[in-house]
């Protein structure tokens, strides 16, 4: 199994030419890095108060996976030339915006398989709080709640860092896995071969698969309770109430560091679990029917997004990720 983990300073090319599977991808220079990295806040140390994170910038991102799926072959999946698209437009937005960024590759079913990571510069390394969203899709569609949603918001949450010129207590991590749509893959590989000293310093992992569903439910995971709060705090200050994750305890990429005792949250809006009356009165939507039609499905595009849950959720990440980090 050839693994090797390109460690990608920016500004330099994105994910060179690959075979895979006898497809060469190709890929554009990294823009030059913007001075927004350079760019430093010069706040107080007081706690900032975390940006609204623009749902049209949000939906930019998944206009873009769309885009690529419709690009390259309809999907975005593990070993796909869209999967590859798809982490070097990630890269190259968070390359252009002072990240320090690197690849992993791995191979699942006899093919190439990338989890891309972006750190934040600064922040106190033995304090790391990482936040991800497995950016593939399965093979019948773009992916674009399952998981556009998730990647979206937490690469605009990345890029609002950078904007603020944030200044964290904390390191902050974010990661992209790949094929999480074969059994949470990359991540595992990301997470099973992180040095237990590495392991050690991650505060927590936060993690969002399915963010922007059209029949959408609240859902917060309960796996570490001081993440559970944050959440809970953030939308009860919009007054929307919430219920605990169950339909996935184990299904998403949080269960990959769950495994190597990485106290771990996240946000969901539902797959094929079916809204019941009661959370129809106090969410909206329809009851009797799924939480996501489209889950799994080639109509899972752009048209089935909640803009209004994906707006909540992705300021909720941002939210998340100034509380915790800073
Ligand atoms: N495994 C995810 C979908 C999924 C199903 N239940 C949950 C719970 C929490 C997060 C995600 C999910 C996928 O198909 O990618
Ligand atoms: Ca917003
Ligand atoms: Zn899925
Ligand atoms: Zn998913």
């Amino acid at each position: 199994m050839k693994l090797c983990s390109l460690s990608v300073p920016a500004r330099s090319v994105l994910v060179s030419a690959l075979a895979i599977g006898g497809l060469l991808a190709s890929v554009a220079p990294a823009a030059t890095a913007s001075p927004a990295a350079t760019k430093r806040a010069t706040a107080p140390a007081a706690v900032l108060a975390a940006p609204d994170i623009s749902l049209a910038n949000v939906k930019a991102h998944l206009t873009q996976f769309s885009s690529i799926a419709a690009a390259n072959g309809g999907n975005r999946a593990h070993g796909r030339p869209g999967y590859l698209a798809s982490v070097n437009y990630v890269k190259g937005k968070l390359d252009a915006a002072g990240f320090t960024t690197s690849v992993q590759q791995f191979t699942s079913g006899g093919r190439v398989g990338y989890n891309l990571i972006a750190d934040w510069p600064g922040g106190d390394p033995n304090q790391v709080v990482m936040a991800g969203a497995h950016l593939d899709s399965v093979t019948s569609g773009a992916g674009i709640n399952d998981n556009g949603s998730g990647s979206a918001a937490v690469l605009e949450t990345a890029l609002a860092v950078s904007r603020a010129g944030l200044q964290p207590t904390k390191h902050l991590r974010f990661g992209w896995w790949g094929a999480e749509e074969l059994g949470l893959v990359g991540s595992r590989y990301y997470a099973n071969n992180l040095p237990s000293a590495e392991r050690a310093k991650l505060d927590g992992y936060l993690n969002f698969d399915m963010i922007g569903s059209s029949n959408a439910g609240y859902f917060v995971y309960d796996d570490d309770p001081a993440i559970e709060q944050t959440f809970k705090t953030y939308f009860a200050g919009l007054g929307v109430p919430t219920e605990i994750e169950t339909e996935g305890d184990g299904r998403s990429d949080h269960a990959s560091f769950m495994s190597i005792g990485v106290p771990v949250g996240g946000l969901f809006t539902g797959a094929g679990r079916t809204k019941t009356s009661a959370q129809a009165q106090k969410w909206g939507g329809t009851a009797g029917q799924a939480f996501d039609r489209c889950y799994h499905s080639s109509c899972d595009t752009t048209a089935s997004i909640n803009d209004t849950a994906l707006d909540r959720n992705s300021d909720a990440i941002a939210y998340a990720i100034w509380e915790l980090g800073t």
